[in-house]
């Protein structure tokens, strides 16, 4: 998918300015490019940040600017090739300027992963540490930070390969009675096996266990606030997100697209999503944003509905009730800042958690944050154990489980040798899929397409 055996060049920090931006070089003329470029006799010392002026060209006059070098000699650097660092000041012209120069010299521009990439393919990292790479990357909140650098320092990569050396182990032993038929059945334990195999089968549902959790603060979590209009949704969504995001108006129906922000619930990305609300209208640009919530109420994690105590409780917020009985929900009563006008308790009937709030006053919006991380469960996953978050992991571990199993079954139904090590063998080869000892060209691609260009 990509050549490997030339030098590419990118640039590393995110486009804009800012006070340093990096060139990274990398391949088996990384340094000869970089010599070229820098105003410097001696060549670069290993792992040393030297300072040094950069030409459009070797022997060229005009300077670009004046950079910080520093050379990572391979196999010890972060692609496995010899990498070169070059820190300029942040414009994006100063480093368009560099790459180019580079380009002219014989390098050529990376594709987006590609260094990472090189990484994976010499060996410095496995795909689940790529994969973490890019996670780290694009992680919005600590807690997902902290995972994927968990992973990144290869928590999972290690579970995962002490499972498949008890496998190996396992294997061994299976094959080293099919060699020695004469010796009989006896050359393995057949209730040691099923132990041995219950064993492998439960270390992965643990890791199984964790995942569904880990899944949900990679990918996050939806919640879909709605409720008859000018209830105060929109305040709500803007108390919650903490800035004026969304449009508040005193006329109703004034939101008629879904405006959606990204929240930081106890480490869990909540995608907010304000609605125009649901209620029978004739404006036709309405009647799209009121197909809009309900197609996303459809696929929300947790609803927000938003109830206003200062008007009376109508047939609307009944229909509202009664269309999200069997929805995870969550009731806000709102403005609890003026009076109460229902003559009785509209909810006597219902069981969801209610959470009286004033967005005017902001009463009530910490409790609701904190019915939010109730609904959603969000537990924090403990440091000592893996957490998988990617359903490409938890997909295969699946695979690797009933695979297991089935050979657990096998050896129980006492069938042959041979069908119990073709199982385990696939299990083997599933869990390789996993840290990418073993993967096909498709999936690298579709992989390392995710990265940004200069990781
Ligand atoms: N007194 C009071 N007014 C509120 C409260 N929340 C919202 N409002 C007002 O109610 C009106 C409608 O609010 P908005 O958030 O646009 O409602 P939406 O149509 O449900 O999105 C606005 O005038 C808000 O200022 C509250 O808690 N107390
Ligand atoms: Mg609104």
């Amino acid at each position: 998918m990509f050549n490997t055996d030339d030098t590419i060049v990118a640039i590393a920090t995110p486009p804009g300015r800012g006070g340093i931006g990096v060139v990274r070089l990398s391949g088996p003329n990384a340094q000869s490019i970089a010599g070229a470029l820098l105003s410097r006799r001696a060549g670069l010392k290993a792992r040393t940040a030297t300072l040094a002026t950069l030409t459009r060209a070797a022997g060229d006059a005009e300077q670009i600017d004046q950079v910080l070098a520093t050379f990572f000699p391979g196999p010890a650097s972060y692609t496995g090739d010899d990498v070169v660092e070059l820190s300029a000041h942040g414009s994006p012209v100063v480093l368009e300027a560099i790459v180019e120069a580079a380009m002219r010299s014989g390098a050529r521009l990376a594709e987006p992963g590609e260094f990472t990439f090189r990484g994976f393919l010499n060996g410095r990292i496995d795909l689940v540490q790529a994969e973490a790479v890019a996670d780290l990357v694009d992680s919005v909140t600590p807690l997902q930070a902290r995972l994927a650098y968990d992973q990144l320092e290869g928590t999972l990569s290690t579970e995962i390969r002490a499972i498949d050396t008890t496998l190996f182990d396992l294997i061994a032993s299976l094959e080293a009675s099919l060699d020695f038929p004469e010796e009989g059945y006896h050359f393995v334990d057949r209730q040691k096996t099923v132990t041995a195999i219950a064993d492998i089968s439960a270390r992965i549902s643990g890791l199984l266990a964790g995942g569904r959790r880990g899944r949900v603060i990679r990918e996050g979590r939806q919640v879909v606030i709605i409720g008859s209009p000018n209830t105060g949704k929109s305040s709500i969504f803007n108390g919650l997100v903490g800035a004026g995001r969304a449009i508040v108006t005193a006329v109703a129906g004034t939101t008629r697209d879904l405006v959606t922000e990204t929240i930081d619930v106890c480490g869990v990305p909540v995608r907010l999503v304000d609605t125009a609300g649901i209620r029978e209208t004739g404006d036709a640009v309405e009647v799209e944003g009121v197909l809009r919530a309900r197609s996303a109420l459809a696929v929300a994690d947790l609803s927000l509905l938003v109830f206003d105590r200062s008007r009376p409780f109508d047939s609307s917020d009944v229909q509202l009730l009664t269309e999200t009985s069997s929805c995870r929900r969550l009731l806000v009563v709102n403005k609890v800042d003026l009076p109460l006008v229902w003559a009785s308790n509209p909810f006597t009937a219902v069981s969801s958690r209610i959470v009286e709030a004033s967005a005017t006053t902001e009463g009530g919006l910490e409790a609701l944050r904190e019915a939010l991380t109730v609904e959603l469960a969000a537990e924090e996953p403990r440091r000592d154990s893996p957490a998988i978050t990617n359903t490409r992991h938890l997909d295969l571990l699946e695979r690797a489980r009933i695979e297991v199993e089935r050979a657990g079954q096998a050896v129980s139904r006492e069938v042959s040798e041979e069908f119990v090590l073709a199982d385990l063998q696939q299990a083997r080869a599933i869990l390789e899929e996993i840290t990418g000892q073993r993967t096909t060209e498709d999936l690298l691609q579709h992989i390392f397409s995710r990265f940004c260009i200069g990781k």
